[in-house]
Protein backbone atom coordinates (compact mmCIF):
# COMPACT_ATOMS: atom_id res chain seq x y z
CA UNK A 1 0.00 0.00 0.00
CA UNK A 2 2.51 2.60 -0.55
CA UNK A 3 -0.10 5.48 -0.80
CA UNK A 4 -1.53 4.48 2.08
CA UNK A 5 -4.77 3.53 0.48
CA UNK A 6 -6.12 -0.19 0.43
CA UNK A 7 -6.87 -1.38 -2.78
CA UNK A 8 -10.07 -2.80 -3.54
CA UNK A 9 -11.27 -6.27 -2.49
CA UNK A 10 -8.54 -5.42 0.27
CA UNK A 11 -9.43 -8.18 3.16
CA UNK A 12 -8.71 -7.70 6.76
CA UNK A 13 -9.64 -8.77 10.17
CA UNK A 14 -9.12 -11.56 13.18
CA UNK A 15 -7.46 -15.38 12.95
CA UNK A 16 -6.73 -17.14 16.20
CA UNK A 17 -4.18 -20.25 16.07
CA UNK A 18 -5.72 -22.33 19.37
CA UNK A 19 -4.45 -25.86 19.69
CA UNK A 20 -2.53 -28.13 22.14
CA UNK A 21 0.70 -26.66 24.28
CA UNK A 22 4.05 -27.27 22.07
CA UNK A 23 2.26 -28.03 18.28
CA UNK A 24 4.33 -24.66 17.27
CA UNK A 25 1.41 -21.77 17.02
CA UNK A 26 3.98 -19.25 17.78
CA UNK A 27 6.31 -20.41 15.59
CA UNK A 28 3.86 -21.11 12.73
CA UNK A 29 3.71 -16.92 13.42
CA UNK A 30 7.46 -15.90 13.19
CA UNK A 31 7.83 -17.80 10.04
CA UNK A 32 4.41 -16.33 8.64
CA UNK A 33 5.57 -12.75 9.56
CA UNK A 34 9.56 -13.67 8.25
CA UNK A 35 10.45 -12.10 11.72
CA UNK A 36 10.85 -13.63 15.42
CA UNK A 37 7.89 -11.71 17.16
CA UNK A 38 6.47 -14.75 19.63
CA UNK A 39 8.46 -16.56 21.84
CA UNK A 40 9.08 -19.84 21.07
CA UNK A 41 10.70 -22.88 23.22
CA UNK A 42 10.66 -26.83 23.66
CA UNK A 43 8.60 -26.46 26.88
CA UNK A 44 4.91 -26.74 26.62
CA UNK A 45 3.12 -23.39 27.82
CA UNK A 46 5.55 -20.98 26.49
CA UNK A 47 2.79 -18.62 25.50
CA UNK A 48 1.25 -17.26 28.29
CA UNK A 49 -1.23 -14.47 27.10
CA UNK A 50 -2.81 -13.73 23.66
CA UNK A 51 -1.11 -11.71 21.73
CA UNK A 52 -1.99 -9.75 18.38
CA UNK A 53 1.08 -10.42 15.43
CA UNK A 54 -0.32 -8.56 12.36
CA UNK A 55 0.56 -9.61 8.22
CA UNK A 56 0.27 -7.34 5.69
CA UNK A 57 0.52 -7.52 2.52
CA UNK A 58 -1.00 -5.67 -0.66
CA UNK A 59 -4.16 -8.07 -0.62
CA UNK A 60 -5.10 -8.21 2.94
CA UNK A 61 -4.05 -7.81 6.95
CA UNK A 62 -4.29 -10.95 8.70
CA UNK A 63 -4.18 -10.17 12.64
CA UNK A 64 -3.07 -13.34 13.71
CA UNK A 65 -3.93 -13.78 17.44
CA UNK A 66 -1.37 -16.07 19.25
CA UNK A 67 -2.58 -18.18 22.39
CA UNK A 68 -1.86 -20.12 25.10
CA UNK A 69 -1.65 -23.67 24.33
CA UNK A 70 -4.70 -25.69 26.00
CA UNK A 71 -4.62 -27.94 29.30
CA UNK A 72 -6.31 -28.22 31.95
CA UNK A 73 -5.12 -25.30 34.70
CA UNK A 74 -3.60 -26.55 37.68
CA UNK A 75 -2.72 -22.88 39.39
CA UNK A 76 -4.04 -19.18 38.99
CA UNK A 77 -1.64 -19.05 35.87
CA UNK A 78 -2.86 -21.73 34.25
CA UNK A 79 -6.46 -20.21 34.82
CA UNK A 80 -5.25 -16.91 33.72
CA UNK A 81 -3.80 -18.62 30.19
CA UNK A 82 -7.10 -20.45 29.46
CA UNK A 83 -9.07 -17.32 30.00
CA UNK A 84 -6.67 -15.56 27.13
CA UNK A 85 -6.86 -18.80 25.35
CA UNK A 86 -10.65 -18.81 25.41
CA UNK A 87 -11.14 -14.75 25.19
CA UNK A 88 -9.00 -15.47 22.01
CA UNK A 89 -11.66 -17.44 19.59
CA UNK A 90 -14.02 -14.91 20.52
CA UNK A 91 -15.14 -12.29 17.89
CA UNK A 92 -12.53 -13.77 15.24
CA UNK A 93 -13.37 -14.45 11.33
CA UNK A 94 -11.45 -17.32 11.45
CA UNK A 95 -9.75 -20.40 13.93
CA UNK A 96 -6.38 -22.26 13.24
CA UNK A 97 -6.96 -25.38 15.20
CA UNK A 98 -3.06 -26.40 14.62
CA UNK A 99 -2.04 -30.31 15.53
CA UNK A 100 0.99 -31.90 14.97
CA UNK A 101 1.37 -34.19 11.97
CA UNK A 102 1.43 -37.75 13.15
CA UNK A 103 -0.69 -37.64 16.10
CA UNK A 104 -4.11 -38.42 17.38
CA UNK A 105 -6.22 -36.02 19.32
CA UNK A 106 -5.79 -35.93 22.34
CA UNK A 107 -8.25 -35.14 25.47
CA UNK A 108 -7.57 -31.57 25.67
CA UNK A 109 -7.88 -31.36 21.84
CA UNK A 110 -11.51 -33.11 22.09
CA UNK A 111 -12.53 -30.89 24.93
CA UNK A 112 -11.18 -27.68 23.05
CA UNK A 113 -13.37 -29.31 19.97
CA UNK A 114 -16.44 -29.62 22.27
CA UNK A 115 -15.92 -25.96 23.29
CA UNK A 116 -16.37 -25.25 20.08
CA UNK A 117 -19.61 -27.03 18.67
CA UNK A 118 -22.74 -24.90 17.39
CA UNK A 119 -19.69 -21.95 16.67
CA UNK A 120 -20.05 -20.59 13.43
CA UNK A 121 -16.45 -19.70 13.34
CA UNK A 122 -15.12 -21.33 10.16
CA UNK A 123 -11.91 -23.72 11.48
CA UNK A 124 -8.51 -24.13 9.41
CA UNK A 125 -7.21 -27.18 10.40
CA UNK A 126 -3.30 -26.70 10.51
CA UNK A 127 -1.21 -29.77 10.69
CA UNK A 128 2.28 -28.27 11.87
CA UNK A 129 5.81 -30.59 11.89
CA UNK A 130 5.25 -32.25 8.56
CA UNK A 131 9.00 -32.17 8.00
CA UNK A 132 8.98 -34.89 11.06
CA UNK A 133 6.85 -37.39 9.31
CA UNK A 134 8.09 -40.83 8.90
CA UNK A 135 5.32 -42.45 7.37
CA UNK A 136 2.88 -40.75 4.61
CA UNK A 137 0.46 -43.76 5.16
CA UNK A 138 0.38 -43.18 8.63
CA UNK A 139 -0.42 -39.67 8.47
CA UNK A 140 -3.27 -40.06 5.97
CA UNK A 141 -4.88 -43.28 8.47
CA UNK A 142 -4.84 -40.46 11.66
CA UNK A 143 -5.76 -37.25 9.46
CA UNK A 144 -9.41 -38.95 8.21
CA UNK A 145 -10.82 -39.17 11.80
CA UNK A 146 -9.85 -35.50 12.98
CA UNK A 147 -11.38 -34.29 9.63
CA UNK A 148 -14.42 -35.72 10.43
CA UNK A 149 -14.35 -34.14 14.12
CA UNK A 150 -13.18 -31.23 13.60
CA UNK A 151 -15.03 -30.51 10.16
CA UNK A 152 -12.66 -27.84 8.58
CA UNK A 153 -13.34 -25.08 5.88
CA UNK A 154 -9.43 -26.13 4.53
CA UNK A 155 -6.80 -28.85 5.79
CA UNK A 156 -3.03 -27.12 5.80
CA UNK A 157 -0.28 -28.73 6.54
CA UNK A 158 2.72 -26.67 6.74
CA UNK A 159 6.32 -26.93 8.68
CA UNK A 160 6.82 -23.75 10.28
CA UNK A 161 10.56 -24.89 10.66
CA UNK A 162 11.21 -25.55 7.59
CA UNK A 163 8.48 -22.59 6.15
CA UNK A 164 6.39 -25.18 3.77
CA UNK A 165 3.22 -24.47 3.03
CA UNK A 166 2.85 -20.97 4.40
CA UNK A 167 1.71 -19.37 1.08
CA UNK A 168 -1.14 -21.62 1.08
CA UNK A 169 -1.87 -21.20 5.14
CA UNK A 170 -1.99 -17.42 4.38
CA UNK A 171 -4.51 -17.61 0.96
CA UNK A 172 -6.64 -19.99 2.66
CA UNK A 173 -6.78 -17.24 6.24
CA UNK A 174 -7.17 -14.94 3.41
CA UNK A 175 -10.22 -16.19 2.01
CA UNK A 176 -11.58 -16.38 5.44
CA UNK A 177 -12.21 -12.82 6.19
CA UNK A 178 -13.71 -9.89 4.73
CA UNK A 179 -13.15 -7.33 2.85
CA UNK A 180 -12.39 -3.86 5.02
CA UNK A 181 -9.99 -1.74 5.68
CA UNK A 182 -6.46 -2.59 7.21
CA UNK A 183 -7.23 -2.76 10.76
CA UNK A 184 -2.97 -1.35 12.03
CA UNK A 185 -1.16 0.84 10.41
CA UNK A 186 0.77 -1.58 7.61
CA UNK A 187 3.87 -1.58 9.41
CA UNK A 188 3.32 -2.46 12.80
CA UNK A 189 3.89 -6.20 13.40
CA UNK A 190 3.09 -6.88 17.00
CA UNK A 191 0.35 -4.88 19.04
CA UNK A 192 2.21 -5.06 22.36
CA UNK A 193 4.34 -2.37 24.43
CA UNK A 194 8.03 -2.13 24.16
CA UNK A 195 8.40 -3.56 27.96
CA UNK A 196 5.82 -6.28 27.29
CA UNK A 197 8.44 -7.49 24.75
CA UNK A 198 11.52 -7.24 26.73
CA UNK A 199 9.76 -9.36 29.75
CA UNK A 200 8.77 -12.17 26.66
CA UNK A 201 12.59 -11.91 25.91
CA UNK A 202 13.69 -12.59 29.36
CA UNK A 203 11.47 -15.59 29.79
CA UNK A 204 11.77 -17.00 26.31
CA UNK A 205 16.09 -17.02 27.49
CA UNK A 206 15.41 -18.46 30.77
CA UNK A 207 12.99 -21.27 28.89
CA UNK A 208 15.99 -21.88 26.67
CA UNK A 209 18.46 -22.66 29.37
CA UNK A 210 16.47 -24.03 32.28
CA UNK A 211 14.27 -27.34 32.63
CA UNK A 212 11.86 -29.14 34.08
CA UNK A 213 9.82 -27.23 36.48
CA UNK A 214 12.46 -24.02 36.41
CA UNK A 215 10.69 -22.13 33.96
CA UNK A 216 7.52 -22.64 34.75
CA UNK A 217 8.24 -21.66 37.80
CA UNK A 218 9.35 -17.94 36.41
CA UNK A 219 7.73 -14.85 35.72
CA UNK A 220 9.96 -11.58 34.41
CA UNK A 221 8.92 -8.29 35.76
CA UNK A 222 10.32 -5.16 33.82
CA UNK A 223 10.30 -2.70 36.77
CA UNK A 224 11.85 0.13 34.68
CA UNK A 225 11.73 0.61 31.37
CA UNK A 226 13.51 4.27 30.09
CA UNK A 227 13.90 4.44 25.98
CA UNK A 228 16.24 7.35 24.56
CA UNK A 229 13.28 8.40 22.77
CA UNK A 230 11.53 9.17 25.97
CA UNK A 231 14.80 10.12 27.71
CA UNK A 232 17.34 11.90 25.35
CA UNK A 233 19.62 12.58 27.58
CA UNK A 234 20.28 8.61 27.82
CA UNK A 235 22.47 7.40 25.37
CA UNK A 236 20.84 3.57 25.13
CA UNK A 237 18.13 2.19 26.88
CA UNK A 238 17.88 1.52 30.89
CA UNK A 239 16.19 -1.63 31.48
CA UNK A 240 15.45 -3.19 34.89
CA UNK A 241 13.67 -6.69 35.55
CA UNK A 242 12.93 -8.78 38.52
CA UNK A 243 12.62 -12.63 37.52
CA UNK A 244 10.14 -14.00 39.62
CA UNK A 245 10.57 -17.90 40.75
CA UNK A 246 8.70 -20.19 43.66
CA UNK A 247 11.78 -21.41 45.43
CA UNK A 248 15.44 -20.66 46.56
CA UNK A 249 16.77 -23.89 44.94
CA UNK A 250 15.29 -22.33 41.80
CA UNK A 251 16.75 -19.07 42.46
CA UNK A 252 20.32 -20.33 42.75
CA UNK A 253 19.71 -22.76 39.47
CA UNK A 254 19.00 -19.16 37.50
CA UNK A 255 21.93 -17.58 38.86
CA UNK A 256 24.33 -20.50 38.53
CA UNK A 257 27.42 -20.76 39.65
CA UNK A 258 29.26 -17.34 39.69
CA UNK A 259 26.42 -16.31 38.31
CA UNK A 260 26.86 -17.84 34.49
CA UNK A 261 23.51 -18.64 34.25
CA UNK A 262 21.84 -15.36 34.91
CA UNK A 263 25.14 -13.82 32.47
CA UNK A 264 23.84 -15.92 29.58
CA UNK A 265 20.47 -14.85 29.73
CA UNK A 266 21.24 -11.18 30.08
CA UNK A 267 23.85 -11.26 27.54
CA UNK A 268 20.95 -13.17 24.80
CA UNK A 269 18.34 -10.87 26.02
CA UNK A 270 20.09 -7.55 25.30
CA UNK A 271 21.35 -8.60 21.81
CA UNK A 272 17.44 -9.62 20.72
CA UNK A 273 16.31 -6.58 22.30
CA UNK A 274 18.77 -4.53 20.48
CA UNK A 275 18.09 -6.07 17.04
CA UNK A 276 14.53 -5.61 17.95
CA UNK A 277 14.37 -1.99 19.42
CA UNK A 278 17.29 -0.49 17.33
CA UNK A 279 19.24 0.94 20.17
CA UNK A 280 21.95 0.13 22.87
CA UNK A 281 20.38 -1.20 26.02
CA UNK A 282 21.52 -2.12 29.43
CA UNK A 283 20.19 -4.67 31.29
CA UNK A 284 19.89 -4.77 34.71
CA UNK A 285 18.37 -8.31 36.03
CA UNK A 286 17.55 -9.19 39.66
CA UNK A 287 16.18 -13.31 40.85
CA UNK A 288 13.95 -12.93 43.71
CA UNK A 289 11.76 -15.91 45.33
CA UNK A 290 8.25 -15.41 45.90
CA UNK A 291 6.95 -18.70 47.24
CA UNK A 292 4.18 -20.18 45.39
CA UNK A 293 3.27 -17.45 43.26
CA UNK A 294 1.42 -19.24 40.21
CA UNK A 295 -1.50 -20.41 42.54
CA UNK A 296 -2.23 -16.43 43.99
CA UNK A 297 -4.35 -14.80 41.74
CA UNK A 298 -3.11 -12.08 43.51
CA UNK A 299 0.58 -12.43 42.95
CA UNK A 300 -0.39 -13.62 39.05
CA UNK A 301 -1.93 -10.69 38.53
CA UNK A 302 1.52 -8.78 40.46
CA UNK A 303 3.59 -10.31 37.97
CA UNK A 304 1.35 -8.94 35.07
CA UNK A 305 -1.46 -11.48 34.08
CA UNK A 306 -4.44 -9.41 34.95
CA UNK A 307 -7.29 -11.08 33.95
CA UNK A 308 -9.87 -9.06 31.61
N1 LIG B 1 10.40 -30.19 13.64
C1 LIG B 1 9.63 -29.12 13.81
N2 LIG B 1 9.61 -28.48 15.00
C2 LIG B 1 8.80 -27.40 15.13
C3 LIG B 1 8.01 -26.92 14.06
N3 LIG B 1 7.30 -25.87 14.52
C4 LIG B 1 7.65 -25.68 15.81
N4 LIG B 1 8.55 -26.61 16.18
C5 LIG B 1 9.16 -26.75 17.52
O1 LIG B 1 8.15 -27.09 18.45
C6 LIG B 1 8.42 -26.49 19.74
C7 LIG B 1 7.23 -25.70 20.21
O2 LIG B 1 7.04 -24.57 19.38
P1 LIG B 1 6.16 -23.32 19.84
O3 LIG B 1 5.98 -22.46 18.64
O4 LIG B 1 6.71 -22.70 21.07
O5 LIG B 1 4.79 -24.07 20.19
P2 LIG B 1 3.42 -23.43 20.73
O6 LIG B 1 2.29 -24.19 20.13
O7 LIG B 1 3.40 -21.97 20.52
O8 LIG B 1 3.53 -23.80 22.27
P3 LIG B 1 2.83 -23.09 23.58
O9 LIG B 1 3.11 -21.64 23.50
O10 LIG B 1 3.49 -23.76 24.71
O11 LIG B 1 1.37 -23.43 23.49
C8 LIG B 1 9.69 -25.65 19.54
O12 LIG B 1 10.79 -26.41 20.00
C9 LIG B 1 9.74 -25.43 18.04
O13 LIG B 1 11.05 -25.23 17.56
C10 LIG B 1 8.07 -27.61 12.80
O14 LIG B 1 7.45 -27.27 11.81
N5 LIG B 1 8.90 -28.69 12.75
MG1 LIG C 1 3.32 -20.43 21.88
Amino acid sequence: MPDGEAPKNFRSGFVSLVGRPNVGKSSIINALLREKVAAVSNHPQTTRNAVRCILTTGEHQIVLVDTPGIHRPRHALGEFMMEEATGAMESVDALCFVVEAGRALDGEEESLLKSLDGHKIPIILVINKIDRLRDAEDFWRKLGPIQERVKPAAVVPVSALKGTNLDVLTQEMARLLPEGEPIYPPDVLMDTTERFLAAEIIREKIFEVTEQEVPHSVAVIVQEFKNPEEYPELKRAEIRADIIVERPGQKGILIGADGSMIKTVGTASRIEMEGRFGYPIYLELWVKVKPGWRKSRLETERAGYRHR
